[in-house]
């Protein structure tokens, strides 16, 4: 592995853990200074459990034979010594082959049957039901068993053409490496649907995750790879090789698969090791190469800086060799830079904003409510210092003042009742739109809609309802997100306008990835629904699937965001309630107080002190948090 990619990747799971430790840190905080807040506590080990566990999905994409299987060896399996993932000429990799390291697992290589084809669930399912599939430890120290062990990613089966259309796999005459028919009336499949590879690797220790795809046909046949999987990565390697150019096929992927893909994405000039031609030279070399980028980028319309040329092979070959110059040569450093400084930061941007924002805002407004409160302690002694030596009338007078400004604020205080009542009566209502149950209802209408037969037509029409329908529930739980927190920023806003309340930051809810996610789905049903070669009778196992994972992606978007909503209803509220609640309090102490003085019962040095305890007790609290809030600093620097 290269120091540079090993550096990036470390740095990445470095500062993870730091803002793991941190938001530990705060937890206990809490902990300490809040007493038991059983449900927030478990929030931050949610959070915390759900960034060591975050994966950065890196995925392959191209038409066989590309050299992707090759390039994943070079990248990150040279250090064994040899080429690890079945990689060769013609159609290798049989079936998606997603490689990670997942604690709790040794190594070992599983393996979904395709006879799981035959069958309506959508691979999210069998992706949580170990039963289904086989599994084969794989041993790291012996490079030689792992290697036999994962020759079964290339493993194939001959059934009859009618089996073979049974699984929705015999497409006759669409793209190249199409599943053809050989003499004897035998059609060749993959053996498997679907791989998972779990490995100890630093990288994928470290959070990444590998995604190596079969080609157009392949891709098509899964849906899941298409909807969820390629769509959801974060960033897309898109591989070309210079011997073929860019055919019609590479081109259709392109567009179809990755172009649209909204995260980051880069093409891959691969096997420049052709262009090699030792008897006309570096420089002959460099110009064709240099052509044939420029063709390639004006073809798939992409800036020139993203696209790479690379050969994978001699990379592996120079990395095996630890040949220098040969790996120099391959031109692989570009593309592990990429990972290292481009890819894998961008990422961990990602990730520390949201987590980030997400607790930092939770610091500074506990920061917030302790510098208000501590203000108010110090006000308090003010008062108290002014009437020592002073008349009795005097603290009465402040005293009538006081309940005044109270009755002012119990008023607001009551009111903020109903703001709250609102926002829960927003949030229940989203919560609805967004409910596995409302989904559910509505893929059962659709369901009756297009009754037992399934007819190819029904489908197509039950998938737009869907998608409408589906679009819909969406934007109206939008706009109650909106209208919630609308309702809170102007409460808040009032506390502070009319009461001198400090402003609060209220924690945002932004649906807008869900959202984009949504479109895009919907975009994607809607070129499939209209494209008139899917309403031919044969593409009926194709409809039903695609339809079963836009259902399965559909439902996954709506837990999402519903989650999302319900963090948020579960943070927002506390804080400014716990805030409202505090100054109620320091009005009924500063009465008190006060009233002590004039009935007699306390000196005002005895009551001063008091509260000087008191403030030095948020000092200390104070600092406490002020190193925890250093810690989330130093992350964003
Ligand atoms: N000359 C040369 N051959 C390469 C290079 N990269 C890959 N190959 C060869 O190209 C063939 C296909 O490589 P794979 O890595 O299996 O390609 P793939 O894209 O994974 O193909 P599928 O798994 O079938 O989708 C193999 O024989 C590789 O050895 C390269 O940089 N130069
Ligand atoms: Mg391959």
């Amino acid at each position: 592995m290269s120091a540079l990619l090993e550096d990036g990747i470390a740095d990445y799971s470095r500062r993870r853990d730091n803002l793991v430790a941190g938001i530990t840190a705060f937890a206990d905080w809490l902990d300490r200074h809040h007493g038991m807040d059983a449900e927030r506590n478990l929030r931050m080990i949610d959070l915390a459990e759900a960034l060591r566990r975050d994966r950065l999905m890196l995925a392959f994409v191209a038409e066989y034979s590309r050299g992707k299987t090759e390039l994943i060896n070079a990248l990150f399996f040279a250090d064994f010594g040899q080429r690890l993932l079945p990689s060769d000429a013609g159609r290798t990799t049989m079936c998606p082959t997603e490689i990670s390291h997942e604690e709790g697992h040794g190594p070992q290589l599983r393996l979904l049957p395709i006879e799981t084809r035959l069958r309506t669930e959508p691979l999210a399912h069998f992706k949580l039901t170990p039963i289904e599939w086989s599994t084969i430890s794989l041993d790291p120290d012996d490079p030689q068993q792992m290697h036999a062990a994962l020759q079964k990613l290339a493993e194939s089966q001959k059934v009859t053409k009618a089996e073979a259309e049974a699984l929705g796999l015999y497409n006759p005459g669409s793209g190249d490496g199409a599943l053809q028919e050989d003499a004897a009336g035998m059609v060749e499949i993959p053996a498997w649907r679907y791989a998972m590879i779990n490995f100890p690797h630093p990288l994928l220790k470290a959070g990444l995750c590998i995604l190596d795809t079969p080609g157009l046909n392949a891709l098509g046949a899964e849906p899941e790879l298409t909807l969820s999987s390629i769509p959801n990565a974060h960033a897309v390697f898109f591989l070309l090789a210079t011997d073929t150019g860019v055919t019609k096929s590479d081109l259709e992927i392109w567009q179809h698969y990755v172009h649209r893909h909204i995260n980051y994405h880069v093409a891959v000039l691969n096997k420049i090791d052709m262009l090699w031609d030792d008897l006309r030279g570096e420089l002959a070399f460099r110009a064709t190469l240099h052509k044939q980028l420029e063709e390639t980028a004006r073809i798939l319309k992409l800036p020139e800086e993203q696209v790479f040329a690379v050969s994978a092979q001699k990379a592996l070959v120079g990395k095996i060799r630890e040949d220098a110059d040969l790996i120099t040569r391959s031109g692989i450093g570009s593309l592990e830079s990429l990972l290292s400084e481009k890819i894998v930061p961008a990422r961990r941007e990602i990730l520390f904003q949201g987590a980030i924002t997400q607790i930092a805002d939770q610091v500074n407004n506990e920061r917030a409510i302790l510098a208000a409160r501590m203000r108010e302690g110090l006000q308090s002694l003010r008062q108290l210092s002014d009437l020592s030596g002073k008349s009795k009338e005097m603290a009465a007078q402040l005293r009538t003042n006081l309940v005044k400004d109270k009755v002012r604020y119990d008023a607001t205080a009551e009111q903020f009742k109903a703001t709250r009542k609102a926002v829960q009566q927003h949030g229940d209502q989203l919560l609805d739109r967004l409910s596995e149950n409302a989904l559910h209802v509505m893929l059962e209408e659709a369901r009756a809609a297009m009754g037992d037969s399934w007819t190819t037509k029904g489908l197509i029409r039950s998938m737009r309802g869907l998608s409408e329908q589906a679009i819909q529930r969406f934007n109206q739980a939008e706009k109650l997100s909106v209208a919630m927190q609308q309702y809170l920023l102007t409460a808040c806003e009032r506390f502070h306008k009319e009461h001198g309340l400090p402003r609060m930051a209220i924690p945002v809810l932004d649906l807008t990835s869900y959202r984009l996610r949504m479109d895009k789905l919907m975009q994607e049903t809607q070129e499939f629904c209209s494209d008139p070669g899917n309403l031919l009778v044969e593409k009926h196992f194709m409809i039903r699937r695609f339809y079963t994972e836009v259902a399965s992606e559909t439902q996954k978007t709506f837990e999402l965001s519903a989650r999302e909503a319900k963090r948020w209803l579960s943070i927002a509220l506390d804080p400014v309630i716990q805030r409202i609640r505090d100054y109620k309090q320091m009005l009924d102490e500063r009465l008190q107080t006060l009233g002590k003085i004039t009935d007699n019962v306390g000196g005002v040095q005895e009551q001063m002190t008091l509260v000087k305890d008191g403030i030095d007790k948020l000092r200390k609290q104070k600092a406490e948090l002020d190193e925890i809030a250093k810690r989330f600093e130093s992350l964003n620097a």
